[in-house]
């Protein structure tokens, strides 16, 4: 019986068979996403470059992709990107890590990115959790969410929205829901 590959597979390193991501998570979503994006844009991966922090989101591009990615450290992703970015002005540079990432120990790089209007992508993916460390507030944990480290709930306000980042430059936030994929 022959097996059909999938289409998306061409994309992806030929020895990575398996994610460390839990079965379930949203982040296949959005892996396939970013994938059928690029194929249906006719990008080349050979013309990307790939950043990504620490935490569950930050295995997306690597080591899957099929392509240069660089897994960096906490909060950094952007950093790297831009400095990626400086280097080979002709690479499509895109980071993808969490939103605890890139909007705590790594929201200044966020917002300076921005400010900038670094050439770059940015996908910013808010499980409004710290996934990988096992449950900790982040930035964007709703009010009123019992944590790992807020066990009588999240009591400060969250940052819900980075519309506002967006406010200036031809940047899109689409906010999409893995729930609901192509919305
Ligand atoms: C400098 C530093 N501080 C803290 C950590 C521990 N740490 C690893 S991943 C992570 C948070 C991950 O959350 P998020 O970025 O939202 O990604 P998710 O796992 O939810 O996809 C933390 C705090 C670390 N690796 N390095
Ligand atoms: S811990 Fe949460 S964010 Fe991390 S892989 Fe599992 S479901 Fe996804």
């Amino acid at each position: 019986m022959s097996v059909e590959a999938h289409p998306l597979r061409k994309y992806t390193r030929p020895h990575v068979v398996k994610t460390t991501n839990c079965p379930g998570c949203g982040n296949g979503i959005v892996t396939q996403a970013i994938l059928r994006a690029i194929d249906e844009l006719g990008l080349k991966m050979e013309d990307f470059v790939f950043a990504s922090g620490i935490g569950c989101s930050a295995w997306i591009p690597s080591p899957l992709f099929d392509a240069d990615t660089l897994h960096t450290t906490h909060g950094r992703p952007i950093a790297f990107a831009t400095g990626v970015k400086l280097g080979l002005p002709d690479k499509h540079v895109m980071v993808v890590s969490g939103d605890g990432d890139l909007t705590a120990i790594g929201g200044n790089h966020l917002i300076h990115a921005a400010r900038r209007n670094i050439d770059m992508t940015v996908v910013l993916i808010n499980n409004g959790i710290y996934g990988m460390t096992g449950g900790q507030t982040a930035p964007t944990t709703p009010r009123g969410l019992k944590t790992v480290t807020s066990p009588m709930a999240r009591w400060s306000i969250p940052l819900t929205s980075l519309r506002w980042l967006w406010r200036r430059g031809p940047l899109l936030w689409p906010d999409g829901r893995p729930i609901i994929p192509g919305r």
